[in-house]
């Protein structure tokens, strides 16, 4: 129940209703995340070839913090019908999940040939999430790069990428289009981009040694802005396939999952409040503002100069637009304040935006803490970025693809079971979609991370991300 104050005919008046399904539309999805490297496992058997993930994982397990991979995951490649039936039973209608490309592309390309078994392996995935009620929602691409491709030029580092993922964009649609009407091309271009290039600490761990000594080679300056630049290009070549090929057939939908964190400007200053505008804009603008607008936001251009890739006029057509709907995912917020001069030596992406971000203001901290050192619990924050993106724009079609937490305290069955943070957490950030909604924000499905306890990336298996059954 949620307590409204009633301001209209008995003011000051306290009446409860009801907070559950029904105060959600009628079609909405509730749902739950998952990507390929994390969850299914069989890395190296039944004819996948590795992405870099494996690599990473296996070369530089240093780098995990457990010195864990993804080799078995949750083995959901196994035991997929078994977590579909526990979907079924915690009363969810959607899933996302992803495809691994060199599942079904050992090699990247389909002149090296073509995986049956990884193309088997998704029909039936698919097969089984339809016969039980389930709405499929497909990302193409959760950061497991082909290992071949970044043997051959760099992965997304060269402008190859954009063709070969465009290629394997079209085959995915070919064999599994007919059943998919929810679809996405990339998964947080903004943490691929700046955690595998800028701070180097995930796949394929590049960035300037002054960031970080483990990695190998890499440029923080420039490197980032080249890799985000072609997942916009790889986006819109793809979704332009789906356009012209396919959709008119299948009757579905392409969009792109962006992630940001809200950002609360610091002290009230002018200063700190175009210090919030510019984070924001570094985080998320850098990718909704071309494919709204077609070109970066104005204060990257001012910012990052001539290490910003630059659009051909036929490329900002392409891209601006590009999309059906919007996936958005979001963890946490953080404080913005202005830094007052640009670094002159060791320019990275992440000090371009001259923004310091914090998380702590007067001694106390924006939200709870979390399992994850770097999220905390700000449920308004969602809400607010909801409503900022439909206000700026265009008022676009919304799924919110991940919001979860992890918790480092719940490691038992029977903590698990009474996991009241992780409850609170869920409802509390299903108000504040629900608030959006009623600010007019066209949110259509609601995708908690995670279904299972997964492989999180450089934390190896120590985030622990469970949903726990709502009632
Ligand atoms: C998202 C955002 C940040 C770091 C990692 C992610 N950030 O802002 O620093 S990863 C994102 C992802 C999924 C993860 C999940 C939980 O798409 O694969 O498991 O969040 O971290």
């Amino acid at each position: 129940q949620i307590e409204l104050t009633v301001t209209a005919n008995f003011p000051g008046h306290k009446i409860f209703v009801p907070f559950n399904r029904s105060s959600f539309p009628v079609d909405f999805i509730f749902g739950t995340a998952s990507s390929a490297y994390q969850y299914e496992g069989a890395a190296n058997k039944n004819g996948r070839g590795p992405s870099i993930w494996d690599t990473y994982t296996h070369k530089q397990s240093e780098r995990i913090t457990d010195h864990r991979n993804g080799d078995v995951a949750v083995d959901f490649y196994h035991r997929y019908k078994e977590d579909i039936k526990l979907m079924k039973f915690e009363g969810l209608n959607g899933f996302r999940f992803s495809i691994s490309w060199s599942r079904i592309l050992p090699y990247g390309k389909q002149s090296k040939g073509v995986n049956q078994e990884g193309i088997t392996f998704y029909k039936n995935l698919i097969n089984e999430l339809l016969a039980n009620g389930i709405q499929p929602l497909v990302t193409l691409f959760h950061w497991d790069t082909p290992q071949a491709l970044e043997d051959e030029y760099l992965g997304f580092l060269s402008p190859h990428i954009v063709s070969d993922f465009r290629d394997y964009a079209d085959l995915c649609f070919k064999e599994f289009g007919d059943k998919i009407k929810l679809w996405t091309t990339i998964n947080e271009p903004w943490t691929y981009a700046s955690i595998g290039y800028d701070s180097g600490r995930f796949a394929p761990g590049r960035c300037s040694a002054w960031m970080n000594n483990s990695c190998v080679a890499g440029d923080s300056a420039t490197e980032p802005y080249i890799v985000g630049h072609h997942m916009l290009l790889a986006h819109a070549e793809a979704a332009k396939v789906y356009r012209t090929k396919y959709k008119a057939l299948q009757k579905g939908e392409i969009g792109i999952v962006l992630v940001s964190h809200w950002f609360e400007q610091y002290s009230k200053t002018k200063e700190d409040a175009k210090a919030a505008k510019r984070a924001i804009d570094f985080m998320f603008g850098w990718f909704i503002d071309p494919l709204t607008y077609g070109d970066y936001p104005k204060n990257m251009r001012r910012l990052v100069q001539d290490r910003l890739p630059k659009f051909t006029t036929e490329q900002a057509e392409m891209v601006k637009g590009s999309y059906d709907f919007l996936g958005l995912n979001y963890y946490t917020s953080n404080y913005a304040s202005n830094i007052v001069s640009p670094y002159k030596v060791n320019i990275s992406y992440s000090r371009d935006s001259q923004v310091n971000e914090t998380t702590e203001r007067n001694g106390k901290l924006i939200g709870e803490p979390t399992g994850s050192s770097v999220f905390f619990v700000v449920p308004e924050g969602l809400h607010k970025f909801l409503v900022y993106t439909k206000k700026k724009y265009k008022n676009p079609i919304i799924y919110v693809t991940e919001n979860g937490m992890s918790d480092a305290n719940v490691t038992e069955v029977q903590q698990g079971v009474n996991d009241f943070q992780r409850v609170h957490f869920y409802r509390r950030h299903l108000l504040a979609l629900n608030a959006a909604l009623k600010d007019g924000v066209i949110v259509k499905g609601y995708f908690a991370w995670s279904l299972l306890d997964n492989f999180e990336w450089n934390s190896g298996t120590i985030e622990l991300y469970l949903l726990i059954l709502l009632p």
